[in-house]
Parts: structure tokens; C-alpha cells; sequence
């Protein structure tokens, strides 16, 4: 899935545009914009700033109009409303209504996904497109829905679609933003959940979001009833980068994140063993992400042998259980090592002072460093990298040493998104030289003294 998302969000047309090589070769695109993930050129920094200046004026002037209906669209990857008044929410139009006395309120209305990924159409075709609209009592009453439910609590409401079900998305994409627009109401705030349509995504979350809000969720797209709020955010905040949460913009960070996320699935263990200081006998836990159809380990018996001769106890595990028993697996471990993948956003359940072991595969380079390096900066985890050379990849069966998809990827990737994902995503394996990484497993034994 994660793959696939990766290609589809990357359109002929837009690579044509962007010209493969030149964002390989340059660091700074690839730093700012996770372009695995956010391809849309008209998020350039330049370009941005026009963009934005421009809406910033229509929505000035619209929020003028609806006095207490607050619509940012400003940002680079979301839309938030934030409303307050009469807020009736009708989810057979998904309509948001927001009802004002009298002549006030000048039939201004926007249009929001509310999947904080606004950069990508390819993501927005599995969110539905709600509509926030002020009316006026005086306009014609059928206009205006009544309430079947009112509440008394305020509540946000949010999109589980997009990218959902791949774990990188679900975490950078709803998790996170959804902490950042719901910590502040300490439980007291009620969550309406559109495109959960397959409640497995509740399911999935379910002690997360149990811990954020106090009530029942709702899934909106199958409740007939209007539900009546006075105070309501539609859409989700987030911060520009991958995984992050920008301390400047939020009294929330990623520290008080991880914290939060531990509490909500009852993590015992809040820092990686110190050794030399807890009890001497004991080793630290190792715990290796296989995964199994692409970038999959080779030699994973080596590589646990070696562990184990360095000093490690070692546990080689797929995150294909429950979420729960994923986190209190990675949450148990000092060291969690994988090949570059959405398994390794379980970092997330890693505690303080753990070390972070990426393997690299050939061409893998910048989005390694996007998704999941500097994220972990902000997460109290050590980071190490290994990069595997040719000769430790399964490519070295398909093409000569000394062939460009080992010296070149870049001039890979000019030839199109789809060769370029075939090449380096899907058909390469890793067989780990395990002399060559063994100064990497003794420096993150040397990180945990
Ligand atoms: C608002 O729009 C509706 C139709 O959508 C129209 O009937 C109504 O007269 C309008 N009200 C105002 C105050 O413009
Ligand atoms: C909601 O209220 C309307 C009008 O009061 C009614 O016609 C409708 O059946 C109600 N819907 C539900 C699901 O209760
Ligand atoms: C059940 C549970 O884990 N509750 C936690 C939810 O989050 C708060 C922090 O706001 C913790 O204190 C609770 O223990």
C-alpha cells in the first residue's frame, strides 16, 4: 500500500514538471517537502507565498462577513474553520451549517477536506468535501435543518480517509494533527469522524482516541441525525514537516506527544535501558522490523547472530499484530533497526533515549532522511543510519556493479516515477554485510551507556 501511495501521488505530469533529477540532487526540496509525499509544485516556497497572499485577502474579507466562523486556508497542507454559534451539522449534505439571526449572516460558505494533506489531489479523492455555510433565520426554512441532537460539548470534525491504513500516513497525516486540535479541550470535546465508513480505523486507534475525547465518537457519514453544536472546528491543525510538531506554533510538542501516546496505550517503559547503571546482567533489547515483500531482510539469522555476539538480546518481529501489541513491543525495546518503511513511524513507541537504527537501501537516500531522520530529532531518539553498498543489495543480481541504478539513481529517476519506485522500493532486498554493520551495532550499544 505504501508504495503505491508513493506512486500515486507522483503524476506523470508533475514529474514532468518538477524534473526528477534536479530534486534527488537537491537537498533542500527534498528537506522541505517530503516530495514522496507532497509532489504539488505549486507548494514552492515562491510560488506559495502568491498563493497564499491571495487567498489570504478573499478570506479576510469572507471572515468579515461570518463574524464568528473563522476559516484559514492560509496554510500550506490545511483548511481549519473554527466556528462558534448555532452550528448544525446535517451529514446527508455534509453541510455545516452555521444559523445567524436576522439579516446577519450573507450566505458566505467554503468548502473544506478535512485531511490536512491539502497539497495532494491524489489523497483528497478518498475525502469527502464538506461545506461550512452561514445562514440567515430569514432564509427560506427548508433551507435551514433542525436539530435532532444537541450537544453541549464542542467538537472537531475530521476526515479518516486519504491515506489512511498506511501506518507513516496515519500518524503524520491524522494522529498527530488531530493531537494538535483536540489536546487543548482536555477530553472534553467530541470527535465527528467522516470517511470511517470501514470502522477499522477507530478500531485501530481506538485507545488514542479514547484518550483525547471523554465521549463516544461519531461516525458522521452514517448518522441521519443533525447534530447541533455551539462551538465546532472542521478540519485538523497541522505543522509542515513530516512527523513534527513545531514548538513555536503549539503548547504541544513531540515530547509531550510521545508522552501522551505511551499513557493512551498504558506504555510501561518511559526510558531505554542505561547500562553500566541498571542492573549489570542485563541486555538491551534489540527488536528488528522484518518486512516481507519488499525490502526484506536476506540474512536476518546473521544479523541476529551478530547482535547477539555484540551484546544484544534480539527480537525480529512484523508489524502485522494489533496496534496495541505493536507499541508495547517497540515500547520494550532499547534499539528497533528496519529497512526504511511505514513500520518504522513505530518509533513513535520507542522510549526516550532509545536508538533508532534506519537501514538505507540503494536510492532510498532523501526520503529516508525525510520521514523518519529528522523527525526522530524532535523525539528523543538516537539516530543511526546504515546505507548499504551494491553488493549488499538484491539489484546486484539484476544489474552489472558499476550500472547507474547503483552510481546514479537520479538518472533512474528522470526516466519516470514508475521505473524509479520498480527499481528501488519494490524489487530490492537487503542482505546485510554484517561486518560492515557491526561498528553500527556496537556504536548503539555505546549510545545506551
Ligand atoms: C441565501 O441563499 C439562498 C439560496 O441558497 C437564498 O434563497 C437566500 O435568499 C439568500 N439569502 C441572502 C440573505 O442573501
Ligand atoms: C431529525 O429531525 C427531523 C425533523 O425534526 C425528522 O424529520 C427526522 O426524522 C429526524 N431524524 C432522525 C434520524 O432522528
Ligand atoms: C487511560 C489513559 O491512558 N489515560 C491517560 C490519558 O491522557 C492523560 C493525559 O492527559 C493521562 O494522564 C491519562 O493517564
Amino acid at each position: 500500500m505504501y508504495d503505491a501511495i508513493l506512486a500515486r501521488s507522483f503524476s506523470r505530469y508533475e514529474q514532468k514538471k518538477l524534473g526528477y533529477g534536479a530534486l534527488l540532487g537537491s537537498l533542500f526540496i527534498a528537506f522541505s517537502f517530503c516530495l514522496f509525499f507532497k509532489p504539488n509544485f505549486a507548494s514552492l516556497p515562491a510560488f506559495n507565498f502568491r498563493l497564499s497572499a491571495g487567498v489570504n485577502l478573499k478570506m479576510l474579507s469572507s471572515s468579515q462577513r461570518a463574524k464568528d466562523t473563522v476559516c484559514n486556508t492560509m496554510e500550506t497542507r490545511t483548511d481549519v474553520c473554527e466556528i462558534n454559534g448555532d452550528i448544525r451539522i446535517d451529514s446527508r449534505s455534509a453541510t455545516v451549517f452555521v444559523v445567524s439571526p436576522g439579516q446577519e449572516a450573507k450566505n458566505s460558505s467554503w468548502t473544506i477536506r478535512p485531511y490536512p494533506r491539502k497539497e495532494d489531489p491524489k489523497a483528497f479523492k478518498s475525502v469527502r468535501e464538506w461545506t461550512v455555510k452561514s445562514v440567515a433565520t430569514t432564509d427560506e426554512v427548508s433551507d435551514i435543518p433542525q436539530c435532532n441532537q444537541s450537544h453541549s460539548a464542542p467538537a472537531i470534525l475530521f476526515s479518516a480517509g486519504g491515506y489512511s491504513g498506511n501506518n507513516f500516513h496515519d500518524f503524520t497525516d491524522i494522529v498527530i494533527p488531530l493531537y494538535l486540535t483536540a489536546r487543548q479541550f482536555d477530553g472534553e470535546v467530541k470527535l465527528l469522524i467522516t470517511d470511517a465508513g470501514h470502522s477499522w480505523w477507530i478500531v485501530k486507534f481506538q485507545k488514542f482516541l479514547k484518550n483525547l475525547s471523554r465521549y463516544e465518537f461519531i461516525n458522521i457519514d452514517k448518522d441521519n441525525s443533525v447534530h447541533c453544536f455551539r462551538s465546532v472546528i472542521v478540519g485538523l491543525k497541522r505543522h509542515p514537516r513530516e512527523l513534527m510538531i513545531d514548538p513555536s506554533r503549539s503548547p504541544y510538542s513531540m515530547k509531550d506527544f510521545r508522552m501522551f501516546l505511551r499513557s493512551s496505550y498504558s506504555l510501561p517503559k518511559a526510558v531505554a535501558i542505561k547500562m553500566g547503571q541498571d542492573d549489570e546482567k542485563q541486555r538491551p533489547l534489540l527488536v528488528i522490523i522484518s518486512r516481507k515483500r519488499t525490502r526484506s531482510f536476506i540474512n536476518t539469522d546473521e544479523i541476529v547472530r551478530t547482535a547477539e555476539e555484540v551484546g544484544f538480546e534480539v527480537m525480529v518481529t512484523e508489524p502485522d499484530t494489533s496496534m496495541s501489541q505493536f507499541a508495547e513491543i517497540v515500547n520494550s525495546c532499547d534499539v528497533l533497526m528496519g529497512v526504511h518503511g511505514a513500520g518504522l513511524t513505530n518509533m513513535l513507541f520507542l522510549p526516550e533515549n532509545a536508538v533508532l537504527i534506519q537501514v538505507v537501501p540503494i536510492g532510498a537516500a532523501w526520503v529516508s532522511k525525510t520521514c523518519f531522520e529528522d523527525p526522530s530529532k524532535d523525539m528523543n531518539i538516537r539516530y543511526l543510519e546504515y546505507k548499504i553498498e551494491a553488493e549488499e543489495s538484491s539489484l546486484i543480481q539484476q544489474f552489472p556493479a558499476g550500472h547507474e541504478v547503483f552510481s546514479n539513481p537520479s538518472s533512474i529517476g528522470k526516466q519516470g516515477w514508475d521505473l524509479f519506485r520498480s527499481v528501488y522500493l519494490d524489487k530490492q532486498n537487503v542482505k546485510v554485510d554484517v561486518n560492515r554493520f557491526r561498528p553500527t551495532l556496537l556504536k548503539a550499544l555505546e549510545l545506551l551507556h
